[in-house]
């Protein structure tokens, strides 16, 4: 009975997120159509609208008819972005909000089309023409729905219901420490591609290897063997490859690309054609990432990780970042710190930063929303949790800048979440054997007796690197002088500060000893006791603060230090620097020196 339970409850799950694996790489697309720009939309507080058939978009023609609701000459709202932002009366909004918009399409002859969203949050519901294509869950990597039989040539009508409401079974869970940003906050295509199309690709170099360059190929569609070709012309590389009767073909090629790293992050142009001449191009670094006792290795030299945590959010707009220009914005600030790594806190963020930050020599620590609070005893988490890491992976498995991949932040250790964790961390090494596996933990205890950090979870002894998120100075005091503390987290591998900070409101000067002084003042010495506090410790790899800017939190209510701001930034929600930001400058350009 109980087997059965489970296996409803499994595939109910599945049933939910529609599974139908997305195109990698909808970007480097030849036929798309953007459907990004104002869309109509409904707010529907009370979730009636499945029930009204919101979805048919009907207008009465009878004598006898009318409906409770209309798109036409309803509120606006502009997509890519988030909804809380766009009006003062969503700014707490938690519910169904209706999308709608009209679009001309062709109808080409022998296409596939494929309506594409690279990131709705939290819950999208999909409807074509008034014919439901599909539901996706998860707030932060893409999907798409295929619409071939049911687009129409000239006008057709796409709705979306998004649901943003916090749930017990979701993940993030019912509290985390960032603004709940709901709405399609990505980018939406059309996508036309060839009766049989490149739906996957991997090209990056083998395991362990600085000279040969491996992947794979994998066709969607009916014309399953193929001959394909893939070259990257700068480094004369053109290799024919036939599919198998499942669209798969892996190749090897030997090859001597210049590495890609932090200070040269050279990426070579890579084209994979079709024998029905599609063609899909991706820019592609090389380089390796491994872990050598307690040190982290790129390209065969020890590394020193110079990091910074941000939201995906533009402060100034106070909204969710989305585009191209927001992702330089947020990419110079990084420059400016002087690092050479960033944890793309707490999920996967949108595909204009990761590529900025990887043009930018940027190494990457990205994440799947696991944040507190999680209910690890509902083996649907488990099943939703694996489902946002393969899409994770999946979407960026080409990205030279991704070095680490990490399936949690801050979970307390018992027999359910190790259990899933260690099931993720071993999907992960499943997935991808290239990178590293890493966890944010904030379990690390100080022992008084020994004036010795340790951590006791089973759960740091299988990832490839421990994050640790520490806040000595401001969730607890520090128990002895920085310089005299002892480090013994995880000594045998690396270890990095994934976290540590505290609070100050721009501008206000105070007593440097008080934390409730709020002061800039307070924040600059905690930043330099800190650094104090590194220089003991031999397996630290990494320094990643929190955080880069000031952002939105309902967690933060004081009414005058926060007004509804994490105060944690080196910058300010206006982007000015605050004190601490100079101390931490400084620390990166001695590490540079070194
Ligand atoms: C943490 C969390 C981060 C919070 C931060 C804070 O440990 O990982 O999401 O925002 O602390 O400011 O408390």
């Amino acid at each position: 009975m109980k087997n059965i339970l489970l296996t409803t409850v499994l595939f109910a799950v599945f049933m939910n997120l529609g599974a139908q694996s997305f195109m990698i790489n909808a970007y480097g697309r030849q036929d798309k159509l953007s459907l990004n720009g104002k869309w109509n939309a409904i707010i529907d507080q009370y979730s009636r609208g499945e029930n009204k058939k919101f979805y048919l978009n009907q207008t009465a023609t009878e004598d006898t008819k009318f409906f409770e609701y209309a798109f036409a000459n309803s509120m606006r709202l502009d997509v890519p972005g988030d909804f809380n932002s766009q009006y003062p009366e969503l700014k707490y909004y938690e519910g169904d909000i209706w999308y709608q918009r009209f679009f001309e399409a062709e109808k080409k002859d022998g296409k596939r089309a494929f309506i594409y969203f690279a990131g709705v949050s939290y819950e999208a519901s999909v409807w074509l023409n008034g014919k439901k294509v599909g539901v996706h869950e998860g707030g932060f990597t893409p999907f798409q729905f295929e619409v071939t039989d049911i687009i129409k040539e000239g006008r057709n009508d796409v709705v979306v219901k998004v649901n943003n409401n916090r749930k017990k079974d979701r993940i993030p869970a019912m509290n985390f420490d960032w603004w709940n940003y709901g709405g399609i906050l990505r980018d939406v295509f059309l996508v036309q591609t060839p009766g049989t199309y490149i739906q996957d690709y991997k090209v990056q170099l083998k395991k362990g290897e600085q000279r040969v360059i491996n992947g794979y190929v994998q066709l969607n569609g009916k014309e399953l063997t193929q001959q394909l070709n893939i070259s990257i012309p700068e480094l004369k590389i053109s290799k024919t490859i036939s599919t198998d009767n499942n669209g798969y073909a892996s190749f090897e090629v030997k090859a001597k690309p210049v590495l890609w790293d932090p200070q040269n992050p050279k990426l070579y142009e890579v084209k994979i054609t079709t024998s029905s001449n599609e063609l899909v191009s991706d820019e592609i670094g090389f380089r390796t990432i491994e872990v050598d006792g307690a040190k982290i290795v790129l390209n065969g030299e020890s590394v020193f990780l110079k990091g910074i945590n941000f939201h995906e959010e533009i402060p100034q707009r106070l909204g969710r970042a989305y585009s191209q220009a927001d992702a330089a914005m947020i990419i110079e600030e990084v420059n400016a710190l002087g690092c050479n790594f960033i944890r793309t806190a707490h999920y996967p963020q949108n595909e204009h930063i990761v590529k900025m930050a990887e043009k930018k020599g940027l190494m990457i620590w990205e994440e799947i929303p696991l944040w507190q609070g999680i209910d690890f005893k509902n083996p649907v988490v488990l099943e939703k949790a694996i489902n946002m890491l393969r899409e994770m992976i999946y979407r960026d498995k080409n990205r030279a800048g991704v070095i680490i991949w990490s399936v949690a932040n801050e979970t307390r250790p018992n027999n359910y979440r190790n259990k899933v964790l260690t099931d993720l961390i071993n999907l992960t090494h499943e997935l991808d054997d290239t990178r590293l596996v890493g966890a944010a933990f904030d379990n690390s205890r100080f022992n008084p007796e020994t004036s010795t950090v340790l951590i006791k979870d089973d759960i740091s002894k299988i990832v490839d690197v421990i994050g640790v998120n520490e806040y000595f100075g401001w969730y607890a005091p520090w128990p002895v002088a920085p310089s005299e503390m002892k480090w013994n987290v995880a000594a045998d591998k690396p270890l990095i500060f994934t976290e540590f900070g505290c609070e100050s409101l721009y501008g206000k000067t105070g007593d440097g000893n008080k934390a409730h002084s709020w002061s800039e003042d307070y924040q600059e010495d905690l930043y330099k006791k800190n650094l104090e506090m590194f220089k003991n410790i031999p397996n630290l790899c990494g320094t990643s603060p929190w955080v880069l800017f000031d952002f939105r939190s309902p967690y933060r209510c004081h009414p005058t230090n926060q007004e509804g701001w994490n105060r944690k930034g080196l910058l300010s929600d206006k982007g000015q620097r605050k004190k601490a930001w100079y101390i931490m400058k400084k620390y990166y350009k001695e590490m540079e020196e070194k």
